[in-house]
C-alpha cells in the first residue's frame, strides 16, 4: 500500500464509466457527495466504447435501452434506428455525460488492480496499475457484465503471423476487405460480425463449436420521432410491468396443448416482428416446459432449413443440445443467408476439432486453413470475471475471489457479507443481469443512492448484509434457476466458460425472478429500515469508543 498521506480520499469512487457508472456518478454528485469515476478506458461508454467490431449494435430497442431518468434527455435525443449501431450508442452516452456536466469527475486510463477495506477507518483503499492510490468511504463497482474477454486455450495462439484478436479488442480501422478471415465463435457477437463482413471479405470460414438459436432483428430507421416520443410514457409503464424490463410481455396461455396450427400462426407473426418479442413475448411456457420448448424449437429449425440453401450446413446451424431461448438469443440480419455466399464456409469443430493455431492459420483434425485475420468471438469470463481482475480484500483479509470461488454470494446482487460499503451495482445476481440493463440499473442506483443518504444522515460508517439475508438471497436466486430452462443450458447465464480454469461448470450468476420482484425486495428493505443489513455507527455518533461500538442492525 502506498503512503496514506498522499492518498486522496473521496466520499465515493465508482469503478467503470459505462451505462451504470455514469448514472451512479450523476446521482451521487446530485446529492452533494465528492464522487469520482475511474475507468481503464480512455473515454466514457463502457461496453459501447470497447465493442467496436463491425456489426456491433443493439438487439434491444434503442429507446428501451436508453436512460429514462431525465425527461429532457429523452426528448432531446433522437435515435436514428430502432436498433442503433455501436457508434450511435457511444455518441448517446457521450452526449449524456456532457449534458449532465459530469465529465470533470471522471478519470480515464486508470486501471484498478486492488481494493482493500480498512476496518479501522471504515474506508476502501484502491491501488492502480500506475502505482497511484485513492481512498473512499463508499466503493461502487460498475465494471460491466461482459468486460473480461476470454480467448481459447489452443496451442499456438500467440504464434499466428497475421492479425488476430478478441472481438473486444477489434483494431481501430482494420481493413478486412478482400482478406481471408476466420471467425471462431457463434454467440451474439460472432453472429453480428459474420453477417456484416460475409460479403466484404474474400473468404470467411466460421469455426462453430455449438450453434445458437438466432432470430431476425428486423431493424429499420425511425421515421416519426414525435410519435415515438409521445409513446414513451406508455412504453415506460409497460417496461415497468414485465419480468424482463423490455416492452415484450409473454403470452399468458400455455402453448403445450394448443393445436400446432394455432401456435404456428402466432409464431409466424413473431418471426416477422422486430426485436426480442420472439423470445420474451412468446408463450410463457416455452422457457419453462421442455415439450412446449421443443415445438417452438422445431418451428425455428424449419425456418433455418428454409433460409440456408445447403441442407448439410442448415443441419449444422440447428442447435441440438439446448432449446430455443435457453441461452441468450442472438438477433440477426441475414445471418443464415451469409452461408449461401460461395465465399463463406461453416466448419463444425464439434466434428473436426481445432488442433492448433499455426503461424499461417488454423489446423483442424481434417484440414490446414490459411488466413490473414483470425477473430476470436469466444465470449467473456462473464459477470465475475471483471471482479476477479481486481484484488478485492474485505474484512479480516478475506478475498472476494475466494469467497466467490464456488458460487457468487450476495444480498440483492448488491452487497456482500465481509465487504462493507462495497456496492456491486451490476454484479452477479443483480437485477441488471436478468433483465434489460439500463432500467434495472436505474432502480438499483436510485435505491443505493437512497441507502447512502440514509447512512450519511445516521452517521453509519459501515454497512453490509447479514449472513442470513445473504443466504436467503442465494436460495431465491437458486429458485429462479430451478424454475426456468435457462438454468440448465451451458452459457454465460449459468457461469459456464471452457476457456477459464475451473469454470467448466454451472454457477448462479443471474437473478431470474424478474425485475419487478427485485424492485419489490429493494423496496421492502428501505421501507422497513434495512432489516437485512448490519450497520455500524461511528463511535462518536453512538457515544462509545470504537472498541465498544455494537456491530448489529438497528
Ligand atoms: P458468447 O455468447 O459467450 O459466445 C461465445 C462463442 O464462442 C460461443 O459460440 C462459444 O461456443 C464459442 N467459444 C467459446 N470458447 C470457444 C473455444 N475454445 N473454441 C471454440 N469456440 C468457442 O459470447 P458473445 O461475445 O458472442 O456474446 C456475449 C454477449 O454479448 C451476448 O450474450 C450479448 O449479451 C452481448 P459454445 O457455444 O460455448 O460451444
Amino acid at each position: 500500500m502506498s503512503d496514506q498521506a498522499t492518498t486522496t480520499m473521496h466520499d465515493a469512487i465508482i469503478i467503470g464509466a459505462g451505462v451504470c457508472g455514469i448514472y451512479m456518478l450523476h446521482k451521487l454528485l446530485e446529492m452533494g457527495m465528492d464522487a469520482t469515476v475511474v475507468d481503464a478506458a480512455e473515454r466514457p461508454g463502457g461496453t459501447w466504447n470497447k465493442n467496436r467490431y463491425p456489426g456491433a449494435r443493439f438487439d434491444s430497442e434503442s429507446y428501451t435501452y436508453a436512460y429514462s431518468f431525465n425527461e429532457e434527455i429523452m426528448q432531446e435525443w433522437d435515435w436514428s434506428e430502432h436498433f442503433a449501431g455501436q457508434p450511435e450508442t457511444l455518441r448517446y452516452l457521450t452526449y449524456v455525460v456532457d449534458k449532465l456536466g459530469i465529465r470533470d469527475h471522471m478519470q480515464f486510463n486508470r486501471t484498478v488492480t486492488a481494493a482493500r477495506y480498512d476496518e479501522d477507518r471504515c474506508c476502501w483503499h484502491l491501488e492502480f496499475a500506475d502505482g497511484q492510490s485513492l481512498s473512499c468511504r463508499y466503493l461502487c463497482t460498475a465494471i460491466g457484465l461482459l468486460s473480461a474477454p476470454t480467448k481459447p486455450r489452443y496451442e499456438g495462439v500467440p504464434c499466428f503471423e497475421g492479425e488476430s484478436f478478441h472481438t473486444y479488442d477489434w483494431p481501430e480501422g482494420l481493413d478486412y476487405s478482400n482478406k481471408r478471415v476466420a471467425v471462431i465463435g457463434t454467440g451474439a457477437t460472432g453472429v453480428q460480425i459474420i453477417s456484416e463482413i460475409a460479403d466484404k471479405v474474400s473468404e470467411l470460414k466460421v469455426f462453430q463449436r455449438r450453434p445458437n438459436w438466432c432470430a431476425p432483428l428486423k431493424n429499420s430507421k425511425i421515421e416519426d420521432q414525435a410519435a415515438l416520443k409521445a409513446w414513451y410514457p406508455e412504453m415506460l409503464e409497460k417496461m415497468g410491468q414485465t419480468l424482463s424490463g423490455f416492452v415484450h410481455s409473454p403470452i399468458l396461455v400455455p402453448s403445450k396443448d394448443l393445436p400446432l396450427e394455432e401456435k404456428e400462426a402466432v409464431w409466424e407473426e413473431l418471426y416477422d416482428q422486430p426485436g426480442f418479442g420472439i423470445w420474451l413475448g412468446n408463450y410463457y411456457d416455452i422457457l419453462l416446459d421442455e415439450d412446449a420448448n421443443q415445438d417452438f424449437s422445431d418451428f425455428i429449425a424449419r425456418k433455418i432449413r428454409q433460409r440456408v440453401n445447403d441442407p448439410a450446413t442448415a443441419e449444422k446451424l440447428i442447435p441440438k443440445d439446448h432449446g430455443f431461448g435457453t441461452r441468450r438469443v442472438p438477433l440477426e440480419t441475414r445471418y443464415f443467408e451469409a452461408y449461401n455466399n460461395p465465399n463463406v464456409e461453416l466448419i463444425d469443430i464439434g466434428e473436426t476439432p481445432i488442433e492448433r493455431i499455426t503461424p499461417t492459420g488454423i489446423k483442424t483434425s481434417e484440414a490446414d486453413y490459411e488466413f490473414d485475420i483470425i477473430v476470436y468471438a469466444t465470449g467473456f469470463d462473464a459477470i465475475t470475471g471483471a471482479f476477479d481482475h481486481i484484488d478485492f480484500v474485505g474484512r479480516g483479509g478475506e478475498k472476494l475471489r475466494d469467497k466467490w470461488e464456488c458460487d457468487p454470494l450476495t444480498y440483492l446482487g448488491l452487497q456482500i457479507v465481509g465487504f462493507p460499503n462495497l456496492f456491486s451495482l451490476a454484479g452477479p445476481q443483480s437485477a441488471s443481469v436478468g433483465s434489460n440493463f439500463p432500467p434495472a440499473i436505474q432502480s438499483v442506483v436510485d435505491w443505493t443512492t437512497e441507502l447512502v443518504g440514509y447512512l450519511e444522515k445516521n452517521k453509519i460508517v459501515s454497512c453490509e448484509p447479514t449472513l442470513a439475508s445473504e443466504q436467503a438471497w442465494q436460495a431465491d436466486v437458486k429458485m429462479g434457476y430451478d424454475k426456468t430452462l435457462l438454468g440448465n443450458a451451458k452459457s454465460w447465464f449459468t457461469g459456464y466458460n471452457s476457456n477459464v480454469d475451473g469454470l467448466d461448470r454451472f454457477r448462479h450468476m443471474v437473478y431470474f425472478n424478474g425485475a419487478p420482484k427485485l424492485r419489490e425486495s429493494l423496496g421492502n428493505e428501505s421501507e422497513n429500515g434495512y432489516p437485512g443489513f448490519r450497520m455500524e455507527k461511528s463511535p462518536e455518533a453512538s457515544g462509545q469508543s470504537k472498541e465498544d461500538a455494537p456491530v448489529e442492525a438497528f
